[in-house]
């Protein structure tokens, strides 16, 4: 069956009909895909992008004997100016990924994960005593303070450096720089290169937001080098001293920096992002909103939260995945297919180093997987029995196989602990009652716009 395709332009392809706006693709993407449909065919300035969202093609896609993951042709591959070769933005089969991943996926394990507890637990006071004293008459965005949390706590948890983001007014310039960078990179690759080369300003601006995100860096690595610290091996020890089983090689430190601003960008942009919104479905769904409190009141009470009321809240696990399903943070990744290959059983045809995208805000909404109520947040439908029964690949918020998120315990800890302590400690309430969801994209998705009111609850500490 031929893939259907858009009507398009010379030259610039779909640039330009206006099927994709550069500043908001999740949404491009949800309107090809309604109109579309689960496979089809795009071309970016005479570059062919392929779109899937079925659990049973993406299930194939996720085959990765016949696909990978794919940083050229799109904006990872800008993202590389300022995060080069370090995991997130390696190219397939590149060096020093293989070399970066054995040294650091040991930082990521379920006993050091244990181990960040009373940090995360650190930064995570910082903000409920924020709140606490905020009282419930101020109105306020949770989106800024779930983003120095975050960032925060990937800063202190793996570097063991502080930013203190919640004493500061403005957000750490860190974040805008990122921002930036991260907007910039993701329109550059529909640009053509020479009106590029034309836009003097928005490129310095790209160079400096740069250079302010490598200062930081080399800040963190100062830091360290002056107060070495003795015994645990966190991340950044690691990143410093460790060296590769396979080849005897460690870091260098250009790739240090790049892992440096990579683990802050991927630390904290999605994380933020997943807390938000998941208080804004929680607080949309008043059912969910009540069994929430009450599993964290019989688990927690008004204890101090440990490990083990983590490992028993279920429902809120449940909650947290079905914001996933709903909103992804990162509601795309990129792959290309190794060889010429056939999917639903000679249905189509890919040919080799073909760019396809699995559009996992899609993905997500497939009616054969969840039914016919698939834009209804209903956690339920992730209570673990459920979640373990779902077909193969049908929820893929942390991407996949081997170039799959090397934080995801981190951010489920941090994510389970927020959560809890936040319904724990106060009532929340929409600020506008009539607020509907708005969006915000850099390379992931965030609310817009979204306000609330902390109340403290009686009898909470
Ligand atoms: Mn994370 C890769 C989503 C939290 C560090 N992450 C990915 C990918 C997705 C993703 C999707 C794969 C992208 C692709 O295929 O191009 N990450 C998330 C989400 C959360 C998240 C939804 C939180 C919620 N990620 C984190 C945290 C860290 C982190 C926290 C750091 C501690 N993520 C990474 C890194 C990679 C990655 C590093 C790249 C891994 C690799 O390719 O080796």
């Amino acid at each position: 069956t031929p893939i259907p395709s858009p009507p398009a332009l010379p030259l610039l392809g779909h640039v330009g009909t206006g099927a994709i706006d550069p500043t908001k693709p999740s949404v491009s993407f949800r309107l090809l895909r309604e109109k579309y449909g689960r496979i089809y065919k795009l071309n970016i300035v005479g570059q062919m992008l392929v779109p899937c969202s079925s659990q049973r093609i993406v299930n194939e896609l996720c085959d990765e004997s016949r696909f990978h993951k794919q940083v050229h042709n799109g904006p990872l591959d800008q993202v590389r100016n300022g995060a080069g070769d370090a995991l997130f933005t390696a190219y397939d089969g590149e060096e020093n990924w293989g070399i970066a991943h054995r040294i650091l996926m040991p930082a990521f394990g379920p006993s050091q994960i244990l181990g960040m507890f009373s940090d995360m637990l650190d930064i995570n006071s910082q903000l409920l005593l924020k709140w606490q004293r905020f009282g419930p008459d101020v109105a306020f965005d949770p989106t800024e303070d779930f983003t120095r949390l975050a960032f925060d706590t990937i800063a202190l948890c793996v570097m063991g450096y502080r930013f203190n983001s919640f004493y500061y007014q403005d957000m750490p310039p860190f974040i805008g720089a990122m921002s930036r960078f991260l907007i910039e990179s993701g329109i550059r690759f529909q640009r053509p290169k020479f009106i590029q080369s034309w836009m003097t300003n928005t490129n310095m601006r790209y160079e400096a937001d740069i250079k302010l995100m490598v200062d930081v860096c080399d800040q963190v690595v100062a830091q360290r080098k002056s107060h070495p610290i003795q015994g645990k091996k966190d991340l950044l020890s690691l990143m410093l001293e460790g060296k590769d089983s396979k080849t005897g090689r460690g870091l260098s430190d250009e790739n240090i920096r790049y892992q440096l601003i990579t683990f802050l960008i991927a630390g904290h942009e999605t994380t933020s992002g997943l807390l938000s919104y998941t208080l804004y479905h929680v607080l949309s769904n008043p059912s969910a909103y009540a069994k929430l409190q009450e599993e964290i009141d019989t688990v927690l009470g008004t204890d101090t939260i440990t490990v083990q009321h983590v490992a028993k809240l279920e429902y809120t696990a449940a909650v947290l995945r079905e914001s996933l399903r709903l909103n992804p943070p990162a509601g795309a990744m990129a792959i290309c297919s190794r060889k010429d290959t056939e999917i639903l059983g000679g249905e189509y045809e890919v040919h080799k180093n073909w760019n396809l995208l699995i559009d996992i805000y899609g993905l997500h909404r497939d009616p054969e997987v969840w039914g016919d109520d698939v834009e209804v947040f209903r956690p339920e439908r992730m209570l673990k029995d459920k979640f373990d029964a779902l077909p193969p690949n049908s929820w893929k918020p942390f991407g996949n196989g081997a170039r799959g998120c090397i934080g995801r315990p981190f951010a489920w800890q941090e994510s389970l602990m927020m959560l809890a302590t936040l319904f724990q400690r106060f009532d929340i309430r929409f600020d506008d009652p009539s607020y509907q969801l708005q969006i915000k994209q850099t390379l992931t998705t965030k609310p817009m716009g979204f306000k609330i009111h902390a109340i403290p609850r009686q009898g909470a500490r």
